[in-house]
């Protein structure tokens, strides 16, 4: 089962992860958590240069690097993990390129769409989290870095990051809309509810 996490800067996607995390080792489930970029050595490398704020990238290239991490990081630990049976917990994964590139940059939704498409072979998410926190809030929380470029990017650029995530939210299939400003304990209830809404099985409503 592949499930992802996505959201703008600071909307707590690794929080989440890692409190999903934890609730499947208590039901005995170890999961394999990961993230994107990166998630792969070549996927680092790449990271770190898409990122690097000393770097000049066009909206073009960045997409491009985006894609090229998303190709390794699908055939070596996506695919590979899903065959042995293992639960994958992402943090972004495609609909990301789809709000940044597509959104944030404004390239050609269908050319992004085509070409990741490419990178992935048409491998989906069974179920995508999006956390909903506008874009003033995520940079509240404190980790904006001037360390990352696209964090770094200004705040019109987010705030279309933020619409396209919205817009996505009901234009994609299999995507749940987590309202993400709550009490961490809260948002993680209400994941967790979305997520055994979809797969009663693996994550059990009451928990382990
Ligand atoms: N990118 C990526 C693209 O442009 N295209 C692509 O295709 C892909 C895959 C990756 C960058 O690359 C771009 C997008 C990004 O700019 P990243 O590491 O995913 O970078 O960056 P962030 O999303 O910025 O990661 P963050 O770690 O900042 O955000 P998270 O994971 O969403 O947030 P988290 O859980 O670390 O929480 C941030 C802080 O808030 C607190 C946490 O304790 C933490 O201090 N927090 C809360 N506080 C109050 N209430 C809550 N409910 C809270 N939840 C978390």
């Amino acid at each position: 089962m592949f499930i992802v996490f996505e959201g703008v800067e600071g909307s707590g996607k690794s929080t989440q992860i890692r409190l999903v995390a934890e609730s499947l080792r208590a039901c005995g489930i170890e999961p394999v958590v990961t993230r994107e970029p990166g998630g792969t050595a070549a996927g680092e490398a790449i990271r770190a240069v898409a990122l690097d704020p000393d770097l000049h990238v066009d909206a073009v290239a960045e997409l491009l690097l985006m894609l090229a991490a998303r190709s390794v990081f699908v055939r070596e630990v996506v695919r590979p993990a899903l065959a042995a049976g293992r639960v994958v917990l992402s943090d972004r994964y495609e609909l990301s390129t789809f709000a940044y590139q597509g959104g944030g940059r404004s390239l050609p939704m269908d050319k992004v769409k085509e070409l990741n498409a490419v990178a992935t072979g048409g491998l989906r998410p069974d179920l995508c989290i999006l956390l909903d926190v506008d874009v003033e809030h995520g940079r509240a929380r404190g980790r904006w870095s001037a360390t990352d470029r696209i964090e770094g990017e200004e705040r019109s650029f987010h705030e279309r990051v933020a619409r396209s995530y919205r817009d996505l939210a009901r234009s994609e299939p299999d995507v749940a809309l987590i309202e993400g400003r709550g009490e961490i304990q809260d948002v993680f209830a209400a994941v967790w509810e979305a997520l055994a809404t979809s797969f009663p099985e693996t994550f059990p409503p009451r928990g382990c």
